[in-house]
């Protein structure tokens, strides 16, 4: 048996915030780690989850009292396995937690657990996880891919370099979940080059899994009521996945690089939701899109009404345009969805075609048109700053936007994901900087920092002002009053 800290990063714009509107934030829990958390307890060890996110706000911001809590943590559990799950954005937090565990097994005079990094970025980027300081974090090792199986084979005392998935300093290039050669990183790590691990094992059958243990965080802190979530009202919910993987490749996207499509079943999702009911009245489905498998949410949907769960959970999930029609829009309404969010991304073709939408405006029109009329609310997300894009894109967004009129739009400013198309080529044109460890979160955060728009830089980040002040300010006085009445009481 071995005991295992699974620990989650906080969020770099939480640190020296003291006051927080948290009315007005949407904030999801750690599911990932609630999830292998479970894994290992029922493979027989002892897993806690270490939630740095809430740990932070809790603090106030301070992030000196966070790593303080995390190295008490640590001294008290005195864990074998110490695992840091996050994405890219989160890379300066996590070496501040390796540095911060390390510090604690030192201070006890106890054995430094093994320490794991797992997650997109360890997938993607792996070798600026093992390279040691400051070249890369120093981790012992790393999961690649989907880590059910590999985790708890570390856990177990496997050695890592004999884990299928594990990659262990020295390892030259990445292995991508799905096979592909890594995007990003440093190249070469200290010491002999190793070859990169074999792909990791992954479940079959996603039934298998036990259920995410939302015992193990503070669930309330992540289903308090918001306002954030769905607008006009005030809605709580927990968040769950109906299945792993995305059929598409959109090139903005790393999500590919991870999991291959696969779904669990109905009946799992819908004991899933009941058991979250418990704890919330909101359910908000993690995966990117909901449509892919068709029959497999026509099958929770009428669940949903045959359990009577549709009275007492309301759901939101992401959608995509060409895989709604009115037929299962009024299904799903009446299974108690009550908000949908679209990634429509731009009212130009062109730029569809340059982000490998496998799109149309056509058919976002259609579906915001759809649901104007059944009064079904939604979100339009729209994607500027998208490398090749002109003002005229981006005066077909407004337009767009101008015809639609959605009841809620996000703008949102284009960064460079490692693990996408569109991140390897801005690399290999020489437009990243991969060997700055600050890069990793600039090209994470959606703070307007890099531009990357083919146009004049001052005359489009105008352009983009005054769309953001039609989106956020214009357009709501129009749509408030006509979407107020359409929530359910
Ligand atoms: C849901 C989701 C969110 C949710 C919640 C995420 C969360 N719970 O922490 C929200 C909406 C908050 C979100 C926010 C963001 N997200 Co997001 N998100 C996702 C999404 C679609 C699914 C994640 C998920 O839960 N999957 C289901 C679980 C079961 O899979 P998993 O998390 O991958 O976990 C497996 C492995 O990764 C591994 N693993 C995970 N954790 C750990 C830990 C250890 C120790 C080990 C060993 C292994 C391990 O094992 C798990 C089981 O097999 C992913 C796409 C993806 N598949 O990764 C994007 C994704 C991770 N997000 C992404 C991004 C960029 C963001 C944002 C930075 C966006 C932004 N610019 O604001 C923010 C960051 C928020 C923050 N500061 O924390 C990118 C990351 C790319 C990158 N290279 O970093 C992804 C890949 C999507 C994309 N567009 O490419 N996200």
């Amino acid at each position: 048996m071995a005991r295992v800290l699974l620990i989650r990063p906080w969020r770099h714009g939480d640190a020296g915030v003291a006051e927080h509107d948290l009315a007005n934030q949407w904030r999801n829990g750690p599911y990932s780690l609630l999830l292998l958390a479970a894994i290992l307890r029922r493979a027989g060890h002892e897993a806690r989850v270490a939630d740095l996110e809430r740990e932070l706000v809790r603090a106030r911001g301070d992030v000196a009292a966070c790593l303080a809590g995390l190295r008490a943590e640590v001294a008290r559990f005195a864990p074998h396995l110490a695992g840091v799950g996050f994405f890219s954005v989160h890379y300066e937090q996590a070496g501040s937690i390796v540095a911060a565990v390390r510090e604690a097994a030192r201070a006890t005079r106890m054995p430094a657990p093994l320490l794991v990094a797992g997650g997109i970025h360890a997938t993607v980027a792996t070798e600026s996880c093992l390279a040691p300081p400051p070249r890369g974090l120093g981790f012992d090792c790393a999961c690649v891919g989907e880590a059910d199986v590999s985790l708890a084979r570390l856990a177990d005392g496997a050695a890592p370099a004999t884990v299928p998935g594990v990659a262990v300093p020295g390892t030259t290039g990445t292995t991508g979940a799905t096979g592909t050669t890594g995007t990003a990183g440093t190249t070469g790590a200290a010491g002999a080059a190793a070859p990169p691990p074999a792909p990791a094992e992954r479940v079959a059958h996603l039934d298998d899994l036990p259920r995410a243990d939302w015992a193990l965080c503070d669930h309330g802190f992540y289903s308090a009521p918001t306002a954030a979530r769905v607008k006009f009202r005030t809605t709580r919910s927990l968040d769950l996945i109906m299945g792993r993987g995305c059929g598409f490749r959109c090139a903005f996207c790393a999500y590919g690089a991870l999991s291959r499509p696969r779904y669990h079943s109905a009946d799992y999702v819908l004991d899933e939701i009941a058991a979250l009911a418990q704890f919330t009245t909101g359910v908000y489905f993690l995966d990117s899109t909901l449509g892919t498998n068709r029959r497999l949410l026509e099958a929770v949907c009428a669940g949903m009404l045959a359990r009577g769960l549709h009275k007492r959970v309301e759901w939101y999930a992401n959608m995509r345009s060409d895989q709604v029609d009115e037929e299962l829009l009024r299904l799903m309404w009446a299974a108690g969805c009550r908000y949908l969010f679209y990634g429509f991304e731009s009212g130009s073709q062109r730029a569809l075609e340059r982000m490998a939408k496998r799109n149309t405006v056509e058919n976002n029109v259609r579906a915001a048109e759809l649901h104007n009329r059944l009064r079904f609310p939604y979100n339009a997300s729209v994607l500027v700053n998208y490398p090749g894009d002109t003002e005229e894109d981006l005066a077909a967004t407004r337009r767009f936007l101008e015809a639609a009129r959605p009841p809620s739009v996000g703008v949102n400013w284009y960064v460079p994901l490692p693990g996408s198309t569109d991140y390897a080529h801005l690399l290999a044109a020489g437009r990243i900087d991969p060997h700055d460890p600050a890069e990793w979160r600039r090209v994470g955060e959606v703070n307007g920092a890099t531009f990357y728009a083919d146009a004049d830089e001052a005359a489009y980040r105008a352009r983009v002002a005054e769309l953001e002040d039609y989106a956020y300010r214009v357009l709501p006085e129009i749509t408030n009053p006509l979407w107020r009445g359409a929530q359910p009481a």
